[in-house]
């Protein structure tokens, strides 16, 4: 059976404009949609920071390393897991036996790169039926002594670790389109693209306000997931029942990256 990388996007969980707001219908929402389609497959999910970790990683520019106020790094940390919480408890309540997993505990970074990754307990949660829940966090980097660590980089380094298939990633938008849809009216939605067209097309893709570079960073993190045989799949998080639809091998609006 398929495994999948879920990635629940930033502006799928929180209002990106209203700073550590959860939107906690949608969090429900997925989290019953994922529960009709686990079955025995193996899963793992990971989010993004939002309104939560962008807007506290900014405010202490954690971005561009230690923080200068010392107590930013542990507000990012509480931020974050008071959102994972949120994400945890939608689960449970939906019968997904999720286990949460912080990044900063179990990996560290050279220049952004994983240098250590502790991953025997994700393995072993795997392998008794438990869908891993991590998120994007900050990392402690040999070089720079702090990064943040996208929750996109961690699809990639968690579907090569569980052999998956497949990676998900929810949007706010239906999927990748030529040009950004929420600017331009006849912006198309690109079907598939083979990964040989991905670098012309990163060309013209903006990084956008995250500081993990937004949509640039996730087309990037499937072009070197599709060069090892892992496909990636766009698709809008806030429409509802299209992510059960890509879990089930189903017909769906969105982007494939091949
Ligand atoms: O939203 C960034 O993860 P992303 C996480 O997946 C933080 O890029 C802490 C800003």
């Amino acid at each position: 059976m398929d495994s999948f990388v879920i990635k629940l996007g930033g502006s799928v969980i929180s209002y990106k404009d209203k700073p550590l707001k959860a939107r906690i219908s949608d969090i429900n929402r997925l989290a019953r949609e994922i529960s009709e389609v686990l079955g025995n497959r193996r899963l793992c999910i990971v989010h993004g920071g939002g309104s939560f970790g962008h807007y506290v990683a900014k405010k202490y520019g954690i971005h561009m390393g230690m923080p200068r106020i010392k107590i930013g790094l542990s507000i990012l940390e509480y931020e974050m897991r008071r959102l994972n919480l949120m994400i945890v408890n939608a689960m449970i309540n939906h019968g997904v036996p999720v286990l949460p997993f912080s990044p900063s505990n179990i990996m560290v970074t050279d220049n952004g790169m994983v240098s250590t990754f502790f991953k025997d307990s994700l393995l072993k949660a795997l392998e008794w039926g438990y869908v891993p829940l991590l998120y994007g966090d900050f990392v402690f980097d040999e070089r720079k002594s702090c990064v943040i660590y996208s929750g996109d980089q961690l699809c990639l380094e968690v579907s090569k670790l569980m052999n998956a298939s497949t990676i998900i990633f929810c949007l706010d938008v239906a999927g990748i389109y030529d040009k950004d849809p929420k600017k331009f009216n006849d912006a198309k939605l690109i079907k598939e693209l083979n990964h040989d067209e991905i670098p012309k097309f990163l060309s013209g893709v903006s990084k956008g306000d995250d500081v993990t570079g937004g949509l640039y960073n996730k087309i990037s993190v499937a072009y070197e997931a599709a060069k090892i045989g892992i496909k990636s799949v766009f698709i809008n998080g806030l429409a509802h029942n299209i992510l059960p639809k890509v879990i089930k091998g189903e017909d769906f609006i969105g982007s494939l990256i091949y």
